[in-house]
């Protein structure tokens, strides 16, 4: 799998003038432009998922994720948003969108973030999570090569919850960094998109591959009773156990 959103420049694309609150608690704007490879802002994107960006803001040691969609001036190419850093520490913002004409891109940087540092610590994986009183429930592996299947069970108090919304244009958004350089994948849900009315649950499930055995925050985005809610997890990915092909067969017994 490609891996993304581990530099500011990608295709000639460029992740600018990043501006954010310095210090913990501060209410501020982050802005930020992107730049094309003649330095011009870029003031035109293509709709993803009906946005035209995608803004993924995240402390480095996994805590503290958000997905925001920040507002563009067109005449300037600034996007900002409103946002205040609950914790100090080191940030990641990625940039996830698809300048007009051009390819995709995630772009990303770090924002440091003044006050008293605690890093989370990780003890296995955490694939149960509680959010509003909602429980959610990864089961699957997380898989390099050819990946794997991960599904998101959703319920409260015991019963499943059949009134899953779509979001986005779909059940479940899900986005996965690696531990280490937060290396960022895009994991698309299974399935026909939704129509806008349309309930479901309580599965949504994921096609996923890894780049790399090791650690993963996954951060699920999901829509009940007109609310958007994300649970955070923590998956060990593995090597997928190599399917004997005929290639492979041949080549062993040609030796
Ligand atoms: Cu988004």
């Amino acid at each position: 799998m490609d891996i993304t959103g581990t530099t500011i420049s990608r295709g000639g694309h460029l992740l600018t003038d990043v501006s954010a609150p310095t210090a913990a608690g501060e209410a501020g704007t982050l802005t930020f432009t992107i730049r094309a490879a003649d330095g011009t802002p870029v003031t035109a994107f293509a709709h993803s998922h009906g946005k035209a960006l995608h803004l993924i803001a995240v402390r480095t040691d996994g805590t503290g994720y958000r997905h925001l969609h920040p507002a563009l001036d067109a005449a300037t190419g600034v996007w900002s948003t409103p946002v205040t850093w609950d914790a100090a520490g080191s940030y990641r913002i990625f940039a996830d969108a698809t300048p007009l004409g051009a390819e995709g891109v995630t772009l990303s940087r770090t924002i440091d973030v003044a006050g008293d540092l605690r890093p989370a610590e990780y003890r296995g994986e955490r694939r149960h999570v509680t959010v509003d009183g909602l429980d959610v429930h990864l089961d699957g592996a997380l898989r390099t090569g050819d990946g794997g299947v991960l599904t998101v069970t959703v319920s409260e108090h015991g019963h499943p919850v059949q009134r899953l919304q779509p979001y986005l244009g779909a059940f479940g958004h899900l986005v996965a960094l690696r531990e280490g350089d937060l290396a960022y994948l895009h994991v698309h849900a299974l399935g026909e998109d939704p129509a806008p009315a349309d309930l479901s649950g309580p599965e949504v499930a994921f096609h996923a591959s890894a780049p790399t055995p090791g650690r993963y925050f996954l951060y699920l985005d999901f829509q009940v009773d007109g609310r958007v809610r994300t649970g955070s997890f923590v998956v060990e990915a593995s090597d997928s156990p190599a399917a004997p092909t005929e290639h492979h067969l041949h080549h062993v017994h040609a030796h």
